[in-house]
């Protein structure tokens, strides 16, 4: 299988290297200069019709989508142990966290960038964002990682939507929270993937 990541540090691609990392994948990664506006130019609108950043192909076949392009690599490498089995109790929470963070917790999280980029306080978008925290912080109070012992995908995507939320307002981020984040990125496919 070839997999090509088109990627650009300090992006939602992060997230996408450090599970092709962890699951151990060969891959080719594809480096586009986002400043300078090369994902919006006619090559790689063929590959993501938004020109945004991740996107993957797999034997040519684009796949965009950082959240799930995540959980099929946890299903395309099960070897890694990133998914729960399909028949496996915590699977259900698997998938609703994945949705979770893509959905609803990531939106919030552009809407108070987009505020703050402007100047303005982000007041009304931070107020959105609170129970969503507290939300994560309740499902993670008796386990180290989402779906119980095991790390997942899952993991990749929260703990990369709070990496987010603790640059943009750190304030926001219980102590169990910013511990959890920084535990996962601790990993050395995290390590990996961060590395520019
Ligand atoms: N929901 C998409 C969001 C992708 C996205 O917004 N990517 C940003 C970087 S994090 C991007 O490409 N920005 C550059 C641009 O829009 O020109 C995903 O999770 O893959």
């Amino acid at each position: 299988m070839k997999i090509v990541l088109f990627f650009y540090p300090k992006t939602r691609a992060t997230r996408v290297r450090w599970m092709l990392e962890e699951v151990g994948a060969d891959y080719t990664l594809q480096t586009l200069d986002v400043r300078a506006g090369e994902n919006r130019l006619e090559p790689y609108l063929a590959v993501h019709p938004h020109g945004k950043v991740p996107a993957l192909t797999i034997d040519g076949r684009p796949m965009i989508e950082s959240g799930a392009i995540c959980g099929w690599l946890a299903d395309a490498f099960p070897a890694s142990g990133l998914a729960p089995a399909l028949d496996a109790p915590e699977r259900a929470d698997y998938m609703q966290w994945l949705f979770y963070a893509s959905a609803t917790l990531e939106p919030a999280l552009g809407e108070l960038f987009m505020a703050k980029r402007k100047g303005e306080s982000g007041e009304a978008q931070a107020a959105a964002i609170v129970p969503m925290v507290a939300f994560a912080e309740r499902a993670l109070a008796d386990r180290p990682w989402l779906t119980g012992e095991a790390f997942s995908a899952a993991d990749v995507i929260l703990a990369s939507s709070f990496q987010w939320l603790r640059a943009m307002a750190p304030e926001m981020l219980p102590a169990m929270l910013s511990e959890y984040s920084t535990r996962a990125f601790a990993r050395p496919a995290a390590r990996r993937a961060s590395a520019i």
